[in-house]
This record gives C-alpha cells, structure tokens and sequence, in this order.
C-alpha cells in the first residue's frame, strides 16, 4: 500500500530528467508527426524546454496551428519521405497508425518511434495509474481522480480522456497521475511503468487499424509492463489469460463468488454494497449511474484506489453522488413518460451491448450507425432482445451493418441516410413507456466532427422535435 509520504516520488526531479533527455537528444533530429492536441502538447513541451523539431500533418489544413501562447508551422499535406528520412526521433500521435510506411521504416532502421506519453514516462516517477479497456475507461478514470482528490491526495486526471499527458507536467507535481490510455497511445510506450494498471474489458474495436482481435488486445496488454500492481476483472476471460504469466500484486473484482475476489457487490440489510474481503465496504443501492457495467466500473475503480493508504469506507458519498459524463447513456427528454437516451460515446458494439442490457425490461427503439471501424455486427445480434420494437440504422457504414444484422436478427431494421432522419421516423411511432436509445456502436466522423458533436446534435434534434422536460 502506497502511503502518501512515499507518494512524492518524482518532485524535483523532472528538471534533472529534461536535462539528462537534452543530453540524449542534443544531435538528434525530432519530428512530430500529427499537429492535433497529442502534437502541439509536444511541442509545447519540446519549444519551452529549448529542443528543436519539426511538425507533419498529413490533412491538407489543420485547424490549430495557434495555441494560447504559441505559433507553430506545420507542414501539410500527404506525408513526405525526406521529412522522416531526416528524422532521427518520431513522436507519433496516437491518431496515426505505426503501421505507416514511413513509420514502420522509421523503426526498421533503429529510429525511437514513441508517443507523448512514452515521453511522459521518461520525465516523471511520480506513480502512474493507468487505465486501458474497450469501454468505461472515461468513466472509471474520472471516479478514481474525483475519490483520490477527495482524500487530501491531488491526483492529475488526463491521457485519452482529453488532456494531453505532456500538459499535465506543470507547477510542482502532484502524489500520482490519473491516465486514461487507448490502445494507440499504449502501441508506443515501450515501458509504462504505472504504479497500478487496469484493463477494464476487452472487445472489438478500433479494427479498422488492427489485423485482428489478438493484435488489439496486444497493444492494450502493454499497460501491464513493469506495473507494480494490478487489477483485474475476473469476469473476463481474455484478461484473466493475459494476467496469468504476470507476478505482480494483484487485486480482482467482478460479479463471481467471495471466494475468489477482492471486491464483489452483494446485498447487506436488502441493499446493494460493495464488499471488500469478505467485509461490507459501502452502500451503493442509491448510485445513479444504472446498469450492471457501472457497477462493475465501481469495482474497478475501488480495487484501483485499494493500492494507496486511503479509507475506502469513505468513498461512498463521491460514488453514490456521480451522475455519470455527458454522452453516456443519459436521458436527454421525459416528456409525456417517453425516454430519450443520448450515448453517443457508444462507439463500438461492446459499449452499445452495455446500453441495451440496461435498458432490457423497456419496449425500445435503437438508432445506431456511422464508421463502423471494420467491426462485425453479427457480434450485436445476442444483445438485440426481445423488447427492442425497431432498429434505425444511418450514416456512412449502414448498409454494411444491415446486412450483417438482417438475415440473423427477428427486429424489424430500417435504413436511413441520417440521425435527423431517424428520429423523424421513430417520434411519431413512441408511446408511453417507450425507450429511445441512441447508441450508434460506430466511430461518428462520417457526418460529425467527434462524439460530443454528435452528442448534442442529437440532444438539438430531440429537444426540437418533443422538447426537453425530464
Ligand atoms: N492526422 C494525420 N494523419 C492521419 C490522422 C491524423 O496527419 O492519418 C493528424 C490530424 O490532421 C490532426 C492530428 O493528426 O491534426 C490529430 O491527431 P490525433 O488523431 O492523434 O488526435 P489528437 O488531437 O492528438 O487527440 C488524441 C486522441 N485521439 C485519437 O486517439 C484519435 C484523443 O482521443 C485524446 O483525447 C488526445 O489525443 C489527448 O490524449 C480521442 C479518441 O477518439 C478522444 N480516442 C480514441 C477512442 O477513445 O476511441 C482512441
Ligand atoms: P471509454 O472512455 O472507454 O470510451 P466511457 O466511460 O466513456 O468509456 O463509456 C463509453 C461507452 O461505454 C458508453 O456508452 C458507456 O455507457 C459504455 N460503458 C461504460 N462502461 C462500460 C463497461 N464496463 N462495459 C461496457 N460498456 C461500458
């Protein structure tokens, strides 16, 4: 258990690490390849601390070129060869696939191919908690920086969830790091080294950048390396295998017997807690995140914060309290007792499967549709019960989805170009009782700018079409 005088591991040293990394790189030529958020934290990072770079964009424009305090040039348009022929180091975004051409030859000529948060592990020893998983990373990983802070501790919440790693080495630093990390960020950190790491579940995504399921779940399994401690989810099979060769400390969760877990849910007095160790921990009958998954969030969120020297039986008012992040699962309209859900966040089939078993007990329509990211939608079909009345599939993968879904599945589907469209066609058909759920399983770049655009575009249409009383 890491005591809070043991925390302050890494104060004072980043500057003595910044220097030892100048030293490294003195001669080398750097080269930051994609000028997003991942990018300009780069090189804001490198530019403050005197090194020099270059930045490659392979959209023809990119939006922001000026952040608050700096100008950077990048260079636009389709990659060119002599940029990273002249490169000696390649900080990639986690946007960019390593399997590039001139990435992968990049690294068959011994050049470093790293990521922001590699660069992040080599600034800082202040312990790292890392968080990886098909889904609920977001929601798991704000739990446990909204626990840690409410314990005296100040733990830095950032990674996949927004903020950049590089952004949240400024001031002193604090006890630990709070990271959500994807699967892409993980594929360039060649030694992580957290404190405690979790993957939270395992199922298909991202497949439009990975030959198959095994190479996914590879790159995912690199939270793990020269971790101190980890959590692990009993209920799923893939990660209990990919933890067995590893002997560390381990702490588990899930929803199977005491016997073999550190934290399960049971009941005490006809309510719903937490238990720890075969003690009661916490009551969580009133918490407002619904569905199984959240629970299991919970646990996972627990057996993280388990590591430090903090009392767990006071994290109950924070867990019961949270109301869940935008864009998952909410109940965006009540009017006239006809529920409308916007979880848009739903972008893979794994988070839209989490949605429906939530909702079982409801007569249910679903809108779903978008970049279906190479997925296969058969993989719906056990979670597209009986209390669904229709499925509106749309955007640019629909027809793909449809015919994947059809031919297996007795719920009446119908196809439309967009989400506007679908929720033309549904709202005259609702009636008291009804769920819309709006869980599209597919990546949204086809019609939106991201998950959040699509989000509120659908929050828009709804409060338009039947206003927004809850
Ligand atoms: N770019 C190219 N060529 C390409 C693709 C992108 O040059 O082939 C350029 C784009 O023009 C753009 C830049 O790269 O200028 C964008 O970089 P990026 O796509 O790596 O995205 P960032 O803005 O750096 O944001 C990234 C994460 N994005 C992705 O992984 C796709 C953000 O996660 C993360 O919040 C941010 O770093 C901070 O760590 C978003 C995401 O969608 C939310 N993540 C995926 C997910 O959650 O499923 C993994
Ligand atoms: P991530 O950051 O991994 O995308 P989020 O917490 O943002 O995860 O949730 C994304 C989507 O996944 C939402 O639709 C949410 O309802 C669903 N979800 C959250 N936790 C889980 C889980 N443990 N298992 C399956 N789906 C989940």
């Amino acid at each position: 258990m890491l005591a809070r005088k043991n925390l302050i591991l890494g104060n004072g040293k980043i500057e003595m690490k910044i220097s030892n990394l100048k030293e490294q790189w003195h001669d080398k030529s750097i080269l930051i390849v994609g000028g997003g958020l991942t990018g300009l934290s780069c090189a804001r990072f490198l530019r403050e601390n005197g090194f020099d770079f270059a930045i490659v964009d392979s959209r023809s424009s990119v939006v922001s070129i000026t952040d608050i305090k700096n100008k950077f040039e990048i260079i636009c348009g389709e990659f060119q060869a002599h940029y990273f022929d002249a490169a000696d180091i390649l900080i990639v975004s986690p946007g960019i696939s390593i399997q590039h051409p001139y990435i992968q030859q990049a690294m068959q000529q011994g050049k470093q191919v790293i990521g922001d948060v590699a660069l992040f592990c080599m600034l800082t020893d202040t312990p790292i908690i890392a968080i990886t998983g098909s889904n609920g990373k977001s929601t798991v990983t704000t739990l446990v920086g909204k626990i840690l802070n409410s314990t005296g501790l100040e733990a830095r919440v950032g990674g996949n969830i927004g903020v950049p790693c590089l952004d949240l080495l400024t001031g002193t630093e604090p006890d630990c790091y709070v990271l959500e990390l994807s699967s892409f960020q993980l594929e360039t950190t060649p030694d992580l080294g957290a404190y405690v790491s979790v993957i939270l579940n395992l199922s298909e995504d991202h497949m439009d950048r990975y030959p198959s399921f095994n190479d996914y779940c590879n790159a995912k399994k690199k939270v793990f390396k020269n971790t101190r401690n980890i959590v692990v989810n009993m209920d799923d099979q893939k990660i209990v295998d990919v933890v067995k060769g590893i002997n560390v400390n381990k702490i588990t969760f899930g929803s199977g017997s005491a016997a073999e877990l550190n934290f399960y849910i049971d009941s005490k007095d006809g309510r719903e807690w937490v238990w720890h160790n075969r003690q009661p921990l916490i009551d969580i009958s009133d918490i407002k995140i619904a569905g199984q998954h959240n629970k299991l969030n919970i646990l996972a969120v627990l057996s993280l914060c388990s590591v430090f020297d903090i009392e767990l039986g006071k994290t109950e008012k924070i867990i019961n309290q949270f109301t869940g992040l935008e864009h998952r699962s909410q109940v965006v309209s009540n009017k006239k007792g006809v529920r409308w859900v916007n979880d848009s966040k739903a972008t893979n089939i794994g988070a839209t499967s989490a949605a429906l078993k939530g909702f079982s007990a409801y007569p249910l329509y679903l809108i779903l549709g978008g970049q279906s990211k190479g997925q296969n939608f058969s993989e719906l079909v056990p979670s597209l019960t009986k209390n669904i009345k229709q499925i509106v599939i749309y955007g640019e993968d629909a027809e793909l989805i449809f015919n994947a879904i059809t031919p297996i599945s007795e719920v009446s589907i119908k196809k439309a170009q967009t989400l506007e469209e679908s929720i033309d066609f549904i709202e005259p058909l609702v009636v008291k009782g009804d769920v819309i759920l709006f869980s599209p399983a597919c990546a949204s770049f086809d019609q939106f700018d991201n998950y959040v655009h699509r989000g509120q575009s659908f929050i828009s249409i709804v409060k338009d079409r039947v206003g927004h009383s809850k």
